[in-house]
């Protein structure tokens, strides 16, 4: 293509394989890289930046074009860098510009930044927060890599290719919905585009700390810490790990680039009522992370779930990452706020619907004592029978378990949402919660099910895989007969614990009308009451997560009270001002306790 391009200026019109060779170095979660307490070099602030409906970037190689100013080229271009926007990184491309709100293709940001190798720093890695949906990589004029995937951390590994220095790195991203992709091209939320999440530098060691787990043994002694360590090479040595506040400083064998130990300790343990933390370090060579850990266990025990061994009931609410002003970024405040709202309701848990939220998330949740049910976007119809879309999905899944899996805070992996019980689904889904597993054993693993409508009871294949079953049921919404949740339960009888894992109606705030009168305030809040009235006695029903906390923009919803927004939020879009049915949820948790 290269050689044919130079003789032949037209050959890239008639290449319809354009894409093929950028879609290959795929990273995914053997490429990522233990982040705690790292030095980073943000490559936050303003890039260039250019939409790209056609491809063009790709078909005419515009990488690989030397960055001369236009007074100099020697052949016409389509693609000026001194001539493009800049957009700020962090941001979502969709906010930025009304013609970009439903903007859906590529997006080349281009940057440069100088590097120098220096104490024991010899490599560079490129970890991208997260780009939404497929992102690849490009340095000095080279494709690295690419990424699919539009809300789990990726690295790319840069050292090969850096230059002495300027370096000009660039970065596509695409966010194109397609009926292979997690989410496929149909979903009930606004599809954002851009890197959405922080972008850093993050010079490290020639050996370094790749992966490393620390948490409680789920054993029932509340007494043993496990330690996993994976190094980025397969060497030999001993890393050690201090847990000051508990008197642990120990060695760790480590025999080609893979460690553990369990170390017995009685630290105080992790709870939303008392969020004990500690700082942990570990060192390998030249290489220290830093990290700061809870312990807890989370296990199931038939209709149970237990925390630290006590039963647990779990006052939920489900919220997107969605906001006004900055779509799908998020901020510490906006997190902060979510948390405030949420305990004011009365919630000890929070499902982070439909995709992994931001890290910070996880953090904070660790730090004021809130839990969380992470998940990946396995939604609606996914094109289960293909290899490749599973392929993505687990290492979505792998991504978001690695990235989280010292929080705490977080006890249950989603594994799907409303997925109909095909034999292709359950193959798939039943891999991904087998490879859950396999990442984490000591967490609970779930998926939001539909239920068997002939038999009318709880019943999905996918169940006997997973720790907890999540029910999304709108009677009073979309089955206008509450009658039917009484039917449902009567004719259930699970084995294992059943969460609502959504439910709720549309309000437009500040629409007042009577119970029946869909769209008002009245109405939602009448099906909340009517709702916990016939759950709150199911002894098998042993958590409730209101859908959901906000209001939040999806494009499907267009009525006069919804105008792009799905108003089922039990605070409006300017995430203040309550709705009636806040209240009825606030009681009922109140009176749980
Ligand atoms: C659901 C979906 C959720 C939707 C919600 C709704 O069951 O899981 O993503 O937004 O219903 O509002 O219809």
């Amino acid at each position: 293509m290269t050689a044919n391009a130079a003789e032949d200026p037209f050959a890239h019109l008639h290449d319809e394989d354009y894409a093929a060779p950028y879609s290959r170095r795929r990273v995914g979660v053997d490429d990522m890289v233990f982040m705690a307490g790292r030095e980073t070099i943000p490559l936050d602030g303003d890039w260039l930046f250019v939409t790209d409906l056609f491809d063009e970037g790709l078909r005419q190689r515009w990488f690989a074009d030397e960055p001369v100013p236009i007074s100099q080229w020697t052949r016409p271009r389509d693609y000026d860098l001194d001539e493009t926007a800049t957009v700020p990184v962090p941001s979502c491309w969709t906010m930025l510009r009304p013609e970009w709100t439903h903007f859906e293709g590529a997006g080349w940001y281009t940057r440069s930044f100088a590097f120098e190798p220096s104490n024991g720093r010899e490599r560079l890695v490129l970890r991208i927060g997260s780009a939404n949906y497929e992102a690849r990589v490009f340095l000095n004029g080279a494709f690295l890599a690419s990424h699919r995937g539009g809300s789990t951390p990726f690295s790319v590994d840069l050292t090969a290719n850096l230059r002495p220095g300027e370096n000009r790195l660039q970065v596509q991203v695409d966010n194109r919905r397609r009926s292979d992709r997690v989410p496929m091209h149909h979903f009930d939320w606004h599809n954002d585009g851009g890197l959405y999440r922080e972008v850093d530098l993050v010079p490290l060691p020639g050996v370094f700390i790749r992966d490393c787990g620390i948490g409680l043994v789920p054993d029932g002694t509340f007494s043993r810490i496990a330690v996993d360590i994976t190094l980025s090479e397969p060497v030999d040595g001993i890393a050690r790990v201090d847990i000051p506040g508990l008197g642990v400083r120990t060695r760790c064998p480590v025999t080609a680039g893979r460690g553990a130990i369990v170390i017995e300790a009685q630290p105080l343990l992790w709870s939303p009522g008392a969020p004990n933390l500690y700082r942990a370090t570990v060192e390998f060579g030249d290489d220290v992370v830093v990290d700061t850990v809870g312990f807890r266990e989370i296990r199931r025990s038939g209709r149970d779930i237990l925390l630290n061994g006590e039963p647990l009931w779990l006052r939920g609410v489900c919220v997107h990452e969605d906001d006004a002003v900055l779509g799908r970024s998020s901020s510490d405040e906006d997190v902060r706020r979510r948390f405030r709202h949420a305990r004011e309701l009365g919630c000890n848990v929070l499902r982070l619907a439909h995709y992994p939220h931001h890290e910070r998330v996880a953090r904070i949740a660790d730090e004021e004592g809130l839990m969380l049910w992470e998940e990946v976007p396995v939604y609606w119809a996914i094109d289960f029978a293909n290899p490749d879309t599973f392929a993505d999905a687990e290492n979505q899944l792998l991504e978001m378990i690695r990235r989280d899996r010292n929080r705490a805070s977080v006890i249950l992996w989603g594994v799907g949402n409303e997925n109909a019980d095909t034999d292709a689904r359950y193959a798939f889904m039943s891999g991904l919660a087998a490879a859950a597993r396999r990442a984490d054993p000591t967490r609970l693993v779930a998926a939001a099910c539909l239920i068997n409508r002939e038999a009318f009871r709880i019943e999905d294949r996918l169940a006997q895989h997973l720790d907890v079953i999540g029910l999304n049921e709108y009677f009073g919404w979309y089955e206008p007969d509450l009658a039917g949740l009484e039917r449902l339960i009567a004719n259930s009888d699970p084995d294992r614990p059943v969460v609502i894992s959504e439910v709720g109606a549309d309000a437009l705030s500040g629409h007042r009308g009577g119970e029946r009168e869909l769209f008002t305030e009245d109405c939602q809040a009448a099906i909340f009451r009517d709702q916990i009235a016939v759950i709150r006695s199911v002894p098998w029903i042993r958590g409730f997560f209101p859908w959901l906390l906000y209001d939040f923009r999806s494009p499907r919803r267009q009525t006069r009270f919804q105008r792009g927004w799905n108003r089922k939020g039990l605070i409006a879009e300017d995430k203040a001002t309550k709705k009636l049915a806040f209240a009825v949820v606030a009681n009922f948790y109140r009176e749980l306790g």
